[in-house]
């Protein structure tokens, strides 16, 4: 089905004010695209494009022509109005003379060092205003970034600024959007005690912030407007929108609301709330779809409290490992147990009954942050994915003798941490030479070591990836034969136990489509573009057809990090598409 043409119909509102003293970046768009715009997100990308297209120069004098943040302007009050309204929203006319001395502070060192001011949307992702604290540490922390970074970043700010310039000029707000934002905080502020202290998010599976987070999200959805949300034998909240159709076949969709530690608050979680908010506008308007839409919230995927990454999704597909109920967690408690205390049924009968039988769905679909920094560097804010990179992991341990840190000469040690730090390079070397293949060694510890002993025993992770299996299996192949070596050259006892293996997962062309015209009936461009993280999606793979969507994150994109972000614009957006797509199932013949 072609998608249909948009009109370039959009009524441009005065555009004056929208990059500080600096006319020719709309200028030179409206001359760029005499056919006008379909829409508000087409225009936004028009001019983001003409700023990254412009000179360093021109991009240097855009960023020159900013005032500094609580600074000179302020004082002397010559701030355009635009940035009078932001400064004073974000409380900068309020600042203690302890803050204001310190943000001068910051100016002045953010000036030597960079040649131009610190620029930061100060109306933040959410459209509402910074808190003056939030402004300092992110003015702090960015300090210590690269010229480039910081360039690229102030560019990022200053469209984001015009972004929100542009909601009131339009008189429009990102009202979905920042629905999402606030069902995030309120699930967010479940986080296990020790890291909640430390103001971090960890909710991993079955803690009593998992079962908080389940019990919320179940009720989200029943206020939402599903006919039904329960919650299943491993923990996954699943959600039903029934059709008017009582034999209709169903689209399956969501993603999961377990966290690594001192994670993000939006890495699966949003793709929960992004369809949630569809039948939440679906109930509003007392509009129901020629198929069942089934939300589920998986309730593992990280794999951080058990090695039983996927848990929930694997549920649906029939993979549940039954071992995977005897495995203990770092305090010793079995995952059978963790389901006994959570009231679950425990039992892998009554999981084996999660099965979904693949001839009742038409496919599944996943809304994610893309956990990188390709959107954000294209100035996107959606992009297709066409495929999810395969993993593998290990839990590898190394061997050696514990002895005297005074006494044992080095020539006579077999030192496990030495070797287990050998291994980690080489890991490194090969995942370097292998082109666009990942390693990574994120786990390694001395269990009970002690600083004057020399190491008996070290372990530690690995976890590879690569969008084409035999790539990936190569790759395997180099780095446990380089591993073995060194085992064998320095006389330790090397085990490796692979946890997880999941292969490369394209998306199905036909729901990829779906996404794309969805997309382009926005007024964006497509991209298309690889999932280097893992998603439920490559489960869901191995029974149905899937396709992803991915959404732009803050902060180049980071995420497993408290930095990860996105902004209400682009998570309204994401349920635009999404929206979009649930129109366009019927014309592509798949809800019948
Ligand atoms: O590791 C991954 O790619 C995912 O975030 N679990
Ligand atoms: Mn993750
Ligand atoms: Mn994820």
């Amino acid at each position: 089905m072609p998608p249909q043409a948009l009109s370039l119909n959009l009524n441009l509102p005065n555009l004056d004010g929208l990059y500080e003293h600096s006319p020719w970046v709309v200028q030179r768009t409206l001359a760029q695209h005499p056919m006008g715009f379909a829409t508000i997100a087409a225009l936004k990308f028009a001019l983001a494009q003409t700023l990254q297209a412009a000179s360093k120069d021109e991009q240097l004098a855009l960023i020159r022509a900013h005032p500094e943040l609580a600074g000179k302007a302020m004082v002397a009050k010559t701030l355009t109005s635009e940035s009078t309204h932001e400064q004073s929203q974000a409380g900068l006319t309020h600042c203690t003379p302890e803050e204001f001395a310190h943000i001068q502070e910051m100016n002045a060192r953010y000036n030597a060092k960079f040649g131009w001011p610190f620029i930061l949307a100060v109306r933040g992702p959410r459209g509402t205003g910074l808190s003056r604290q939030q402004i300092m540490s992110t003015f702090e922390r960015r300090l210590k970034n690269s010229i480039d970074y910081e360039l690229a970043e102030c560019l990022r700010q200053i469209n984001r600024i015009a972004e929100i310039r542009l909601d009131d000029k339009f008189h429009v707000q990102p009202t979905r959007g920042n629905k999402l934002w606030d069902w995030h905080e309120e699930l967010a502020a479940f986080s296990e005690p020790e890291f909640q202290a430390a103001g971090q998010l960890t909710t991993t599976y079955l803690t009593q912030a998992h079962l908080d987070c389940a019990a919320l999200i179940q009720k989200q959805m029943l206020q939402a407007g599903f006919d039904e949300a329960r919650i299943d034998a491993v923990g996954n909240v699943v959600g039903v929108y029934r059709s008017f159709n009582p034999d209709a076949k169903t689209l399956l969709t969501g993603s999961h609301y377990d966290t690594v530690r001192n994670g993000g608050k939006y890495d699966g979680r949003l793709g929960i709330y992004a369809p949630m908010m569809c039948v939440r506008e679906l109930h509003q308007e007392q509009d129901r779809l020629p198929f069942h839409l089934e939300v589920v919230a998986f309730a593992e995927e990280e794999g951080q409290r058990y090695a039983a990454t996927f848990l929930g999704s694997s549920a649906l597909t029939g993979d549940f490992n039954p071992s995977w109920l005897d495995q203990q967690d770092a305090a010793g408690i079995t995952m059978q147990s963790a389901m006994q205390n959570a009231g679950l049924p425990a039992s892998f009968d009554a999981i084996t009954k999660l099965k979904r039988n693949p001839s009742q769905y038409l496919g599944f679909i996943e809304v994610h942050i893309e956990q990188g920094p390709v959107l954000n560097e294209l100035h996107l804010p959606l992009g297709i994915v066409t495929s999810i990179n395969g993993s593998v992991r290990y839990q590898c341990r190394v061997e050696g003798v514990a002895s005297h840190a005074g006494t044992t000469p080095m020539l006579l040690r077999t030192d496990a941490a030495a070797a287990a730090a050998e291994m980690v390079l080489a890991v490194e070397h090969a995942g370097k030479a292998s082109g666009n293949l990942v390693a990574t060694v994120g786990q390694l510890r001395v269990p009970n070591g002690s600083i004057n002993v020399v190491p008996g025993e070290c372990q530690f992770s690995i976890d590879l990836r690569a969008p084409v299996d035999e790539a990936r299996q190569t790759l395997e192949k180099t780095i446990t034969t380089a591993l073995e070596d060194i085992a064998q050259k320095r006389g330790v006892q090397l085990t490796m136990n692979r946890i997880l293996e999941v292969a490369a997962a394209p998306s199905n062309p036909i729901w990829q489509t779906c996404w794309e015209e969805a997309v382009q009936s926005l007024g964006l461009p497509i991209h298309r573009m690889s999932s280097g993280a893992g998603h439920d999606a490559m489960k869901l793979h191995s029974i149905m057809p899937q396709a992803m969507l991915f959404v732009r994150g803050e902060n180049a994109g980071i995420s497993h990090n408290p930095l990860e972000s996105t902004t209400s614009h682009d998570m309204d957006l994401a349920v635009q598409a999404f929206a979009q797509l649930l129109k366009n199932v019927p014309m592509v013949g798949l809800a019948n």
